[in-house]
């Protein structure tokens, strides 16, 4: 075997170490010792794991003692301490600059000297107002060049919707799945614990022909460049940024390595820990046993769980959050699932700027098997979305009965979005709320309001009795807008109190509140309802989503709204008021 991944992995820290040392001004020699070490590691020809099995790392030209300790360190743990300490050390926005192509950290000190340049944002900026070029040995050129590094690293490191590797996740599925001697193929990585975003697709799968298994994937239509190709594993570029990486692995190690594969690396390294104290070394290959080197190999994960005294962890909860310790102690909460759910209490119709009437929005929901479905348009303010005017709401009011009345297999329940207007009043009188079943408050306007102001909004909103649920909470949208400047634990305490349910927002870029924020509401006690604000039938399939952001969140049906029976719902609904 040849280089492997981990002669890349260790190359790139040591790398970054000699970066970072510079950065600090620390001793040339040992700088230079890094970077040396860093470039015979990655030249390397073995493969570093079977030197280190073998004793012989100091024999790797420029490996004394003190790297190969760190080396050993990184084989075992996954991380190097003292690379962790530089990181920690050095502020977050420096560390970021030494990623930006053509940028060392001798430069990098000269801008913090003289243009008091510490982040991304502050070198843009001076880019663009040209007082880089006045600098000593800087000039235009190297300006624009800077420029450029910067755009290419932005887009780089931007990370894809769940939403957008999904469809490209099931085709390669698809795809590869049809080979003959394909056994298991399956996504793992942060794309299998149901990130909201993902960095790059992962995929696992065991064959009787890696080789053709392989070459097949590098020739999908969908492959616009191959990174990297060889006898078991390739890489690809797909959609011109998307990276694709693709395993085939050993039947036997299937447990393991999709254990391993599928992180997040947290996760894997308490689990490493976990195992060493029961006299175990855990790898992607085997559980080996200490005392006796011997291997044990399985071939699913649940196995692997069990072989180390742990409930079965499913995969969105693998962050090292305390689940590893729920586990130990038999204590994991049973997370929700798609099918738990028995409505979806925030859709759009033709009445404000939906794309279907309510009869073809509740008539879609049928088919997914829901008992309850409510229809929320807009309220007056919002006048782009054509919000209904409170005669018009009346109107919609019957409407809805009517249709209700019609369509047998499902209660159509009538409800609003009604927007929370800058000074904190709701859109519509109270009495109009009143008849409503479901109402949904959300912010729309005034979303640049001080921290102080938004919060006393949304909590003014909470405390009315007839508002249910609180609409993408946070109002952020993923790679495009930060959350309002909130104080959302008053707002989680609010909630709490009144017993307001917060909206898990199920569009994929929205995805709001997320993960963090729902986890936190639940051990506040807050309930939540997983929402899809469909505006076309095709949308009310986005709850799958919400439903990743809930499982991520540890949320259980009891914590959700839309777990509930009609008659829950309507019983919990109405001691409210
Ligand atoms: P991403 O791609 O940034 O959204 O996040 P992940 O979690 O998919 O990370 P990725 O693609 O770098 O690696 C896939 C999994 O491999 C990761 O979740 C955990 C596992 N892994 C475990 N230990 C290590 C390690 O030492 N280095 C790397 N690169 N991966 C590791
Ligand atoms: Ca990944
Ligand atoms: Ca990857
Ligand atoms: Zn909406």
């Amino acid at each position: 075997m040849t280089n492997s991944v981990k002669n890349r992995e260790i190359a790139a820290i040591l790398y970054e170490m000699a970066e970072l040392l510079e950065l600090h001004a620390e001793n040339r020699f040992k700088i230079i010792a890094f970077s040396k070490a860093a470039r015979a590691i990655e030249s390397l020809k073995e493969d570093i794991v079977q030197v280190c099995r073998e004793k012989r790392l100091q024999s790797i030209p420029g490996v004394g003692k003190a790297i190969a300790q760190k080396v050993e360190e990184y084989l075992r743990t996954g991380r190097i301490q003292s690379h962790q300490e530089l990181l920690a050390q050095t502020p977050s926005g420096q560390a970021e600059l030494l990623k930006i192509s053509g940028l060392g950290p001798k430069t990098i000190n000269m801008l913090h000297e003289k243009l008091n340049i510490s982040n991304l944002d502050d070198l843009e900026k001076a880019a663009t107002e040209h007082s880089i070029r006045r600098l000593p040995r800087m000039g235009e050129t190297r300006e624009k060049n800077i420029l450029r590094s910067i755009e290419r690293y932005k887009k780089r490191s931007q990370r894809i919707l769940y939403s957008t590797a999904e469809p490209i996740v099931n085709e390669i599925l698809t795809y590869l799945g049809g080979i003959a001697g394909l056994e298991h193929i399956t996504a793992a990585g942060s794309f299998r614990r149901g990130k909201e975003t993902v960095g790059d697709i992962d995929i696992l799968a065991t064959a009787t022909s890696p080789e053709e298994v392989v070459a097949s994937f590098v020739c999908m239509p969908m492959v616009e460049e191959v990174l990297a190709n060889g006898p078991t594993k390739a890489s690809v570029i797909v959609q011109e940024t998307i990276q694709v990486d693709l395993r085939i692995v050993e039947h036997r190690s299937y447990g393991t390595v999709l254990q391993y594969f599928t992180g997040s690396k947290d996760h894997n390294v308490r689990m490493r820990q976990l195992a060493l104290g029961r006299g175990y070394s855990l790898s992607e290959y085997s559980l080996t046993r200490l005392a006796d080197s011997q291997d044990l190999f399985y071939e699913t994960e649940e196995e692997v769980y069990a072989a180390l005294g742990l409930q079965y962890i499913p995969p969105e909860m693998r962050e090292e959050n305390g689940e590893i310790e729920a586990a130990l102690q038999g204590r994991l909460p049973s997370i929700v699932e798609l099918k738990d759910l028995r409505g979806d209490l925030h859709v759009h119709s033709s009445w404000s700027d939906g794309r279907a009437s309510v009869q073809e929005m509740a008539e879609a929901a049928l088919v997914l098997g829901y008992e309850y479905i409510a229809i929320c348009d807009h309220s007056p303010s919002i006048g782009i979305a054509g919000g209904l005017v409170p005669e018009k709401l009346e109107q919609k009011i019957e409407a809805v009965a009517a249709a209700n009345e019609a369509l047998e297999g499902i209660t159509i329940l009538v409800g609003t979005e009604v927007d929370i207007k800058a000074d904190g009043a709701l859109d519509y009188p109270d009495e109009l709320l009143a008849r409503c079943n479901v109402v949904v408050a959300s912010v729309h306007m005034g979303q640049q309001q001080t921290e102080r102001a938004i919060t006393g909004r949304l909590i003014s909103a909470i405390e009315n009795k007839n508002v249910d649920i609180i609409g993408h909470p946070t109002g952020r949208i993923i790679n495009q807008r930060e959350p309002y400047d909130l104080d959302l634990q008053a707002v989680l305490e609010a909630a709490a109190r009144t017993g307001t349910a917060l909206e898990i927002n199920a569009y994929p870029g929205r995805l709001d509140l997320n993960d963090i924020n729902a986890r936190a509401a639940k051990d506040m006690g807050v309930r939540m309802s997983i929402n899809t604000d469909a505006h076309d039938p095709k949308m009310l399939l986005n709850m799958k989503y919400g439903v990743n952001v809930a499982r991520r969140a540890w949320l259980e049906k009891k914590d959700l709204l839309n777990a509930m029976s009609l008659h829950e719902l309507m019983n919990t609904l109405k001691s409210r008021q």
